[in-house]
């Protein structure tokens, strides 16, 4: 389908912006200059067989627009994939905290363009690295460009933007051999980490599951940083950004990760095109936080500290309006690589807080446009324009593409009648919240910012078991691949600090005993700073646990877009085939035809269907659930298949449904599966583990089978133990 006739989208103003150039439609090759091309293929020489000519205007101009293709990659979130879309508030019940008409009118349909992003990875490396998740939305309004510049996890790693180049350098590949790629495994990172305790909370999520998300359709956004929203009588609520995933929030497992980034390194990119494509528009809820400003002090940890999170079950987050990405871009470099966001986008209605790290954020962001974008008319380029008129007297610069008229470009003028005019707070004019401010002028931290672990904690005791348990192995691989000991042992004292028991494990796996670290924790502050100011604080958390952080409970039972492989070969059943593909597209997932070749496989009756993948160019780390049909010929020649053995075993490793039918189970039975604990080779129906068996009509197979991918994965599995795959 193509997306662009898609009837759902009124990004009208945007593709009017954007004016397409279409290749096709009989149109002539130009130079730039429109001159009509001739000869594409050789370039001019004295001779057929002679040396070039410097006359050669259009060998020239190719060469040189080429050389210059590329622009610098952005320093974080390099690699990123965006998609547009809609956005609408479901009812004007927003209205009492924020005159922004987009949050308040739901007649109006606001146009936006999404790019999700991994941090720490260039921009060619791969898509499942373990790292959090850029999530920017920028929302073209009509009061002009409102951009929410979030991540995937509702917390960072610093409190002050003063400190981002060093997190940075850290995180990104050690400088001396540029090694290694997209990955926070190194020495440099937990280097910093061990000496930074206010990294450990979003350590924390950085070593969970969230890290390695299944989808960009299934990831949680967060804003971060507190906001306040402003409403028509100038008056300020707090209000922290969240974005919920219609789908659920859900990841795979490390392992499975890993080799993705080998057989698909487009993964999560190709996902989010695949299912705009086929019109399985993702969508998320907009969640709003709101805190009245009286309450700024009420909480256990500080408002403005983006290194914590605002309990969701202490203040409710509100379900306010719904985005749905409904449209590809036409042009990757064009739209999405182009794109500038900046938290400092605002509109009337939102304003900042004082948060320190999202103060510094408002200087960043117009800065590495200057150099990335190459110069101040960035907002010129079509996918940065506001769709509101600009009018000001702003001039000239580098690529400037507005022509202005006139002879005034300076405030106040009367030569030209004094516009543009400056506009009043009721025509909509921007100002500013009015906040008291009455202090000295310091280079110091609050003190209400020294808790660095009761939220840590918070977020380890919100986690299922298997979520516990994936995060203690992340820390041990983590600190596994750090060769200076100190280092790691620095850590485990971290740890240490968040959960004894946690701390315990990891250093069991990494061969260390745990170690407190040393006290006070000063690494972080100025030269002078008086280490008993510096004393970390122990708070001791309202909440024991916070179920909200928890994916075990995330929303449950939607399988649509979900990738199912049918594992074939020629002789399969075709009933068996025909009957649970339609039932799987029925509730809206994607059957692949996997066989031992390419082109075309016969089922038992003669009949041919296309094969998506040969065993040799797909594996099961790239789909969800996997179903061997009936078929007696079939089966056998799948056990003589190592490539299709190996998707049982490794499908099961990675918790997903398997279903079989009729002979199909044979091939489970050959399996390493058939060793696992509770299980025979003559019993392999495990339902509540999720792997099923049937003969595939009659006996509800095809109804289990949707039930346990809508469960995503059995985690279960691994508290009785794992197999080889
Ligand atoms: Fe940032 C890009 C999110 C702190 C400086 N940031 C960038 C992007 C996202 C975030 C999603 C990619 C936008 C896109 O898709 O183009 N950044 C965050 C969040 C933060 C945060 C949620 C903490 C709450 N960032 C942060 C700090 C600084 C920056 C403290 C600097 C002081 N961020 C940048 C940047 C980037 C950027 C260097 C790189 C490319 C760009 O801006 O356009 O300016």
């Amino acid at each position: 389908m193509n997306s662009k006739k898609n009837p759902k989208d009124n990004s009208q103003k945007i593709e009017d912006l954007n004016k397409d150039i279409e290749v096709g439609d009989g149109q002539k090759m130009t130079t730039n200059q429109g001159v009509k091309v001739n000869d594409d293929t050789s370039s001019l020489k004295a001779g057929d067989r002679g040396a070039t000519l410097l006359e050669d205007f259009i060998l020239r101009e190719k060469i040189t627009h080429f050389d210059h293709e590329r622009i610098p990659e952005r320093i974080v979130h390099a690699r990123g994939s965006g998609a547009h879309g809609v956005f609408r508030v479901y009812d004007d019940s927003l209205k009492k905290y924020t005159k922004a008409a987009f949050l308040t009118d739901p007649s109006r349909e606001t146009s936006v363009f999404t790019r999700f992003s991994t941090v720490a990875g260039f921009r060619g490396s791969a898509d499942i690295p373990r790292d959090v998740r850029g999530f920017a939305v920028k929302f073209y309004t009509e009061e002009g460009v409102y951009d929410l510049v979030g991540n995937n996890m509702p917390v960072f790693f610093i409190q002050d933007a003063i400190k981002f180049p060093d997190l940075i350098h850290a995180v990104k590949p050690e400088p001396d051999n540029e090694i290694p790629q997209a990955a926070s495994a190194h020495n440099t990172f937990w280097d910093f980490v061990s000496l930074s305790p206010e990294t450990m909370h979003n350590v924390m999520w950085l070593m969970s599951d969230r890290a390695i998300p299944r989808s960009f359709r299934m990831m949680e956004g967060f804003g971060i940083n507190t906001f306040r929203l402003i409403n028509e009588q100038g008056e300020s609520h707090f209000v922290k950004f969240h974005w919920k995933p219609l789908l659920g929030t859900h990841s795979v497992v490390w392992d499975e990760a890993q080799k993705i980034n080998g057989q698909d390194p487009d993964f999560h990119r190709r996902d989010l095109y695949d299912a705009i494509e086929a019109g399985s528009f993702p969508e998320w809820e907009l969640g709003l936080q709101i805190i009245p400003q009286e309450d700024e002090h009420k909480f256990d940890f500080d408002l403005l500290d983006p290194t914590k999170l605002v309990p969701e079950e202490i203040v409710p987050v509100l379900r306010v309006g719904k985005m749905t990405l409904n449209r590809n871009p036409d042009n990757f470099f064009a739209e999405t690589e182009q794109a500038a966001f900046h938290p400092g986008h605002i509109v009337p209605g939102i304003d900042f807080s004082n948060d320190p790290l999202l103060q510094g954020r408002l200087f960043s962001y117009t800065d590495t446009q200057l150099s990335r974008l190459g110069g101040p008319n960035f907002h010129e380029i079509p996918i940065n324009r506001s769709i509101a008129p600009i009018h000001n007297n702003q001039r000239d610069g580098i690529s400037r593409m507005q022509i202005n008229r006139g002879k005034t470009s300076y405030h106040p003028n009367s030569i030209g009648d004094g516009f543009p005019e400056q506009a009043k707070v009721s025509e909509g004019g921007f100002a500013s919240y009015q906040e008291r401010v009455d202090a000295n002028k310091v280079r110091a931290r609050s003190r209400s910012f020294m808790d660095f672990f009761s939220q840590p904690a918070l977020f380890y005791n919100s986690l299922s078991e298997a979520e516990q348990a994936h995060l203690t192995d992340a820390f041990c691989f983590e600190l596994g691949k750090v060769d200076i000991v100190d280092i790691r042992q620095r850590v485990v004292g971290l740890i240490s600090q968040v959960d004894a028991g946690l701390a315990a494990k990891v250093a069991e796996g990494l061969g260390l005993e745990v170690e407190a670290p040393e006290q006070p924790i000063n690494h972080q502050f100025g030269a002078d700073a008086d280490e008993a100011d510096y004393q970390p604080v122990t708070v001791i958390p309202k909440l024991k646990s916070s179920p909200a952080l928890s994916m075990a409970n995330t929303v449950k039972g939607n399988i649509k877009t979900r990738q199912i492989a049918f594992l074939t070969a020629d002789g399969f059943d075709g009933d068996s085939v025909a009957s649970m593909k339609t039932a799987l597209e029925a509730e809206g997932a994607m059957v692949k035809i996997i066989a031992p070749r390419s082109g075309m496989v016969k089922d038992s009756a003669g009949n041919s269907i296309k094969v998506d993948h040969s065993f040799l160019t797909f594996s099961s780390v790239l789909v969800d659930a996997i179903f061997v049909p009936a078929g007696k010929a079939s089966t056998e020649t799948l056990k003589q298949t190592p490539r299709a053995v190996h998707f049982i075993d490794e499908a099961f490793l990675h918790c997903k449904p398997i279903a079989t039918a009729g002979e199909g189970r044979e091939l489970v039975a050959i399996s390493y599966v058939k060793n696992y604990p509770k299980s025979n080779p003559n019993d392999l129906d495990l339902e509540n583990l999720g792997l099923l068996t049937g003969n595939g009509s009659g006996d509800n197979l095809a109804k289990k089978f949707i039930k346990a991918i809508g469960n995503h994965r059995f985690f279960e599995r691994e508290k009785l133990g794992k197999i080889p795959a």
